[in-house]
């Protein structure tokens, strides 16, 4: 049983929903342990082919529970607290090989935007907005947001929300390729789910192996890139999914992908 978040899988989705509404989210020690906690259960779970990820309330996540810093004072690290918390999070939503839909219902702030630019796509209310806010309290950028972010909407634009915390609004978010997509936020509960719904529907071991292709391919000189798509399409062309798709193509019907 989760105390700072709620989890939940239907139609082979897993929804998590970070908790904490009263602070708008903010991520406290337990929040970072039930969350690894239940990314691990999602990826180990052969039901779940599709995760969302949203918050509670007004808010999708407001970054550290800057109450908590106050608290342990110098007592431990920042860099261990990264480490050993939100470094390992940020890593196990890119390696998941199931796709992750953030449902941003709100303001996503500081290690909270991370979070939602560590989902493969994002669907956004209409109040949703977005603050690297870690220059507003006198830090660096974490949890990712130095590497994501960048290659979401480009250096300059990404360098600008960094030195100057300020918020971008859902509708610029979507100009910017940020959010795939924005919706009224009565409708983006529904929205995510029936998104995450159609992803499920997609053959398991092929959207897992494009997440992994298109998290190592931009590291890559092309001809390593040539290389690693060849042997991961070796993997895909022995699945049984790939049988039922062609299958499914030449007697003209629609493919029912079972995961094998
Ligand atoms: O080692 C390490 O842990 C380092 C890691 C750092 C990672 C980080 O994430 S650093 C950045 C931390 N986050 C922030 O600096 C954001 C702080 N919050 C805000 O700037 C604003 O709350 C928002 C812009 C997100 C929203 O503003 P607004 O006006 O809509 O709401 P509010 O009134 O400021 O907040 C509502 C309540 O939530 C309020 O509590 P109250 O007065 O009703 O009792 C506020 O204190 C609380 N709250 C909001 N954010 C946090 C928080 N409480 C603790 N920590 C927060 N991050």
């Amino acid at each position: 049983m989760y105390e700072t978040i709620l989890y939940e899988t239907a139609d082979n989705v897993a929804t998590i929903t970070l908790n904490r509404p009263n602070v708008l989210n903010a991520v406290n020690d337990q929040m970072l342990a039930e969350l690894g906690d239940a990314l691990n259960n999602a990826g180990r779970d052969t039901n779940v082919r599709c995760l969302v990820l949203t918050g509670a309330g007004r808010a999708f996540c407001a970054g550290q529970d800057l109450a908590d810093i106050q608290a342990r004072g110098q007592a431990i690290s920042y860099a261990e607290h990264l480490r050993q918390g939100y470094n390992p999070i940020i890593a196990r939503m890119r390696r998941i090989e199931k796709p992750i839909i953030g449902a941003i219902n709100g303001v996503a702030a500081g290690a909270g935007m991370s979070l939602a630019l560590a989902c493969d796509l994002r669907v956004a209310s209409e109040k949703a907005s977005f603050i690297q806010s870690f220059v507003n309290v006198g830090l660096v950028q974490d949890s990712g947001s130095s590497c994501l972010l960048p290659r979401l909407v480009g250096y300059a634009r990404a360098f600008d929300l960094a030195v100057t915390g300020q918020k971008l609004e859902a509708p610029q978010a979507l100009t910017w390729g940020l959010v795939n997509r924005v919706v009224k936020p009565e409708e983006l509960a529904e929205a995510a789910h029936a998104w995450a719904v159609e992803l499920a529907l997609q053959p398991p071991k092929a959207v897992g192996l494009i997440k992994r292709a298109m998290n190592r391919a931009p590291w890559l000189e092309i001809e390593a890139a040539l290389d690693y798509e060849a042997q991961l399409q070796e993997i895909a062309g022995r699945t049984a999914d790939h049988r039922e798709g062609v299958a499914a193509f030449l007697e003209k019907r629609k493919p029912v992908f079972q995961g094998k």
